[in-house]
Order: structure tokens, then C-alpha cells, then sequence
């Protein structure tokens, strides 16, 4: 007897999939580019299984099974903030600057000492924009880390404290990123992007670097040979157009670069900030919207799932649509994500437990460097 072979439009075919919808999964299968028009479709109507099933096959494509994560920890210098977003939970302002905390130059270099010895190999620096911690002092900090311990790779500040620093300082971008690059700065983290586009910016973080500035302090990093990634914060007053402005901003600059590393779609947590009457997204409207992050975003070959943000549950799931990455062991060392009301309120795990978490939904568990060099691959079900 013969066995007719099915491939996957045939299968949606069966499944009477709307017919835009099905020319978006055969384009997926050509490896072909979705227009915005048809990412905005795909929020309008993808369903989870639709969405999720082809951003799996699409991960799989790419990292065939492969899920990583990084051994890392955080310094948070400050909660100290000139600015005002008013979805953040974690900052506060100058005039009430005893609430917060300042960490000395000191404190900051204990917590890499702290780490001596240990298997890690990035430090993740971020944190409030606080007036008097300038250029001059976070270039003394990054010298003193990178000769304590030249192998840790640093990834620090997002566009917003740069933006601030190195307008402060009265430098082009491209000065004060070079200043910053030789004194031992690698990467940028992808903070501060929020949402690009001026009608929710202005709302949201009207006061803060804007969309241009925020991708010009990327472009100007990559340009110079440094790498970063990008965040999208979803899930408060944006509408699906918003979501996908930021996505085509981003996929357009890393045309240009190739610069990027990843993407990272952070879930917006409503506790005590003035966003407090928003109602969180579900987790269908999380792993959909990964889902089809991983579509649209064709040219970014990494999507990481923040789990101190997410919460390890609903990011173990985003493994089975499109994610390949779930940041690092952190260590408790962030509290933005815990005052923000993430169920993480100690953020730390063994990577025992991340290899668990991945081998427990068929995926291969692969430690990573900031760059993405594979550094051991866990193929059984033990950690090393
Ligand atoms: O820009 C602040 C977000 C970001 C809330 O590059 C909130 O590897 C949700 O960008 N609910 C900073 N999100 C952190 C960040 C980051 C985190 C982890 C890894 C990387 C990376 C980057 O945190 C801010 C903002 O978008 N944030 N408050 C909140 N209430
Ligand atoms: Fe300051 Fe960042 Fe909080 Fe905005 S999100 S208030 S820039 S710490």
C-alpha cells in the first residue's frame, strides 16, 4: 500500500488554515522574509499551535535541538534614577536617594572577587541612572575588573545610562564608546529599548533616550567591533503595530551590522509601579508572542527567554516556540525583575538545574560564552 507523504503546508492545508496564513508558513518553509503587514497578521490571527508549531520548526532549522545558557552574575551599581519610567519598579529618584541603594567602587569590585575561582564568564553591569556616577568612574570600574580577572567577558549599560554618561561628559557617542571599549567594556546589554515607537514612549519613558538614540548607541558599538543585544518590552498599553515598528527597526539595523546577538522579549510585571493597573499578559500571549518573534526576526539567529523575568515555568515552555536560549545561572544577583513582582524573588539556579529544565523538554543543554562559542555540550542527563 502506498503511503502518501505530507510535508507541513499540507498538513495546515487539512487543518482548513486561513489562506494568508498559509502563505506565511510556506514563505517560513522557503526561508523567505514576512513583511510587517504579515507579522501584524500573525498577532491578529496565528494561533498558538500555529504560530508555535513553525517557530519550533524554524528554531530547529537553526540549532538543531541545541538550547544554551551562560554562566554569569549581575552587578546592579544603583536603583538611583534621574529618569521616571512609569513602569519600573526598581528605581528611585535622587531626592530619595536613602530608599535606594549606591554601591562604592569597592563594593562593586567584592562581587567580582566574590567570583574568584568560580566557572563563570560574564559579568552583566546595570542599573539606575544615577547623576554622580560619570564616565570617568565606570571606566575606573571596568579597568579594575578586566585586570582582576581578564577573562571575564564584561557586558554593561544599557543605551539609556550611555546616552546619559556620555552626554555628560561632553563626547560624541563614538568617543565615549571608544573610551569605554578600551577600557574594558565587550558588549552592550539590550535594555532600554522598551517600545520604539513615540506614541507609547512618550507615555511610558517619555523622558529617556529616545528610538534613534537607542539604536544609534548600537550601531556606533557595532561599528567599533563591539556586539550587543536588543530587548522589547510587551505587554502594557502597545498595540500589535508597535510590536512589530520595534522588530522591523531592529531587523533593519542588523542588516546593516550583524551585530546583534540576540533578541530578548521582556513580559512587563505590574507590581508597584504607576503601570500598577495594567493586567499582565497571559502566558498563551507570551508564547505567542515568542513565537513569533522568532518568525519575524529572520535574521536574528538567537531568541533568549529572561526566565528571572518570565519565571523558569513559562520559560521552560518557550523552549517549544522558538526560543534557543535562556540567559544565564544570575545567582540572586538582580532585584529589578523581584520588585517588578516576577515569582522569582531569589533569582538563581545551578546549572544542574538549567540542564534539567532543557533536557526535560527534549532539547540539548549547551553552555555559551556572551558570543555565543560553545563551551560544553551536556548531551546526558547529568550536569558536569
Ligand atoms: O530596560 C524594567 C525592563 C530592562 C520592568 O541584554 C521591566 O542580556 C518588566 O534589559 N517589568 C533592563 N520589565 C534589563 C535588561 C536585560 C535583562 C536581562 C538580560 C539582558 C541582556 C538585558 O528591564 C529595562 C526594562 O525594559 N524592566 N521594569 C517591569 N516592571
Ligand atoms: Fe531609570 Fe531604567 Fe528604571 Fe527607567 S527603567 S527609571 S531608566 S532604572
Amino acid at each position: 500500500m502506498m503511503v502518501k507523504e505530507y510535508n507541513l503546508t499540507d498538513v495546515l492545508r487539512l487543518a482548513n488554515t486561513d489562506s494568508k496564513l498559509l502563505a506565511i508558513a510556506e514563505k517560513v518553509q522557503n526561508q523567505e522574509r514576512l513583511t510587517e503587514e504579515e507579522g501584524v497578521l500573525l498577532f491578529e490571527k496565528g494561533a498558538l499551535g500555529f504560530v508555535g508549531g513553525l517557530a519550533n520548526f524554524v528554531a530547529d532549522r537553526l540549532h538543531h535541538g541545541r538550547v544554551y545558557f551562560n554562566r554569569n552574575f549581575h552587578i546592579e551599581p544603583t536603583n538611583v534614577c534621574v529618569f521616571t519610567c512609569n513602569f519600573c519598579s526598581y528605581s528611585r529618584q535622587y531626592k530619595h536617594k536613602d530608599d535606594g541603594w549606591e554601591l562604592s567602587m569597592e563594593q562593586m569590585l567584592d562581587i567580582v572577587r566574590k567570583y574568584d575561582g568560580q566557572p563563570v564568564t560574564e559579568v552583566h553591569i546595570v542599573g539606575g541612572v544615577h547623576p554622580k556616577m560619570n564616565l570617568e568612574f565606570f571606566c575606573e570600574l571596568l579597568s579594575k575588573i578586566r585586570a582582576h580577572r581578564p577573562g571575564l567577558h564584561i557586558k554593561g549599560f544599557t543605551a539609556v545610562e550611555l546616552d546619559y554618561m556620555i552626554r555628560k561628559a561632553k563626547l560624541t557617542i563614538e568617543e565615549g564608546m571608544q573610551k569605554l571599549k578600551e577600557a574594558g567594556l565587550q558588549s552592550l546589554p539590550g535594555g532600554g529599548a522598551e517600545i520604539f515607537h513615540p506614541d507609547v514612549r512618550n507615555i511610558i519613558c517619555a523622558d529617556k533616550v529616545d528610538a534613534d538614540g537607542w539604536l544609534n548607541i548600537h550601531e556606533t558599538a557595532h561599528n567599533l567591533g563591539m556586539h550587543s543585544n536588543a530587548t522589547m518590552l510587551y505587554g502594557h498599553i502597545e498595540n500589535y503595530e508597535h510590536r512589530i515598528d520595534h522588530m522591523s527597526r531592529l531587523r533593519q539595523m542588523q542588516d546593516r551590522t550583524g551585530g546583534f546577538n540576540c533578541f530578548i522579549p521582556l513580559k512587563f510585571r505590574n507590581k508597584d509601579n504607576d503601570m500598577s493597573n495594567i493586567v499582565e499578559s497571559t502566558i498563551v500571549e507570551d508564547l505567542r508572542l515568542f513565537a513569533i518573534s522568532r518568525l519575524f526576526m529572520d535574521n536574528f539567529r538567537n531568541l533568549k527567554a529572561y526566565w528571572p523575568m518570565l519565571g523558569r515555568q513559562t520559560a521552560q515552555l518557550t523552549l517549544s516556540f522558538g526560543v534557543n536560549d535562556l540567559d544565564g545561572t544570575i545567582d540572586d544577583t538582580t532585584k529589578i525583575y523581584s520588585m517588578a513582582g516576577s515569582e522569582e524573588q531569589n533569582p538563581s539556579l545551578s546549572t544542574e538545574e538549567l540542564c534539567d529544565m532543557i533536557h526535560a523538554v527534549g532539547r540539548i543543554p549547551v553552555e555559551r560564552d556572551t558570543l555565543y562559542n560553545e563551551i560544553k555540550v551536556y548531551s546526558n542527563a547529568m550536569a558536569g
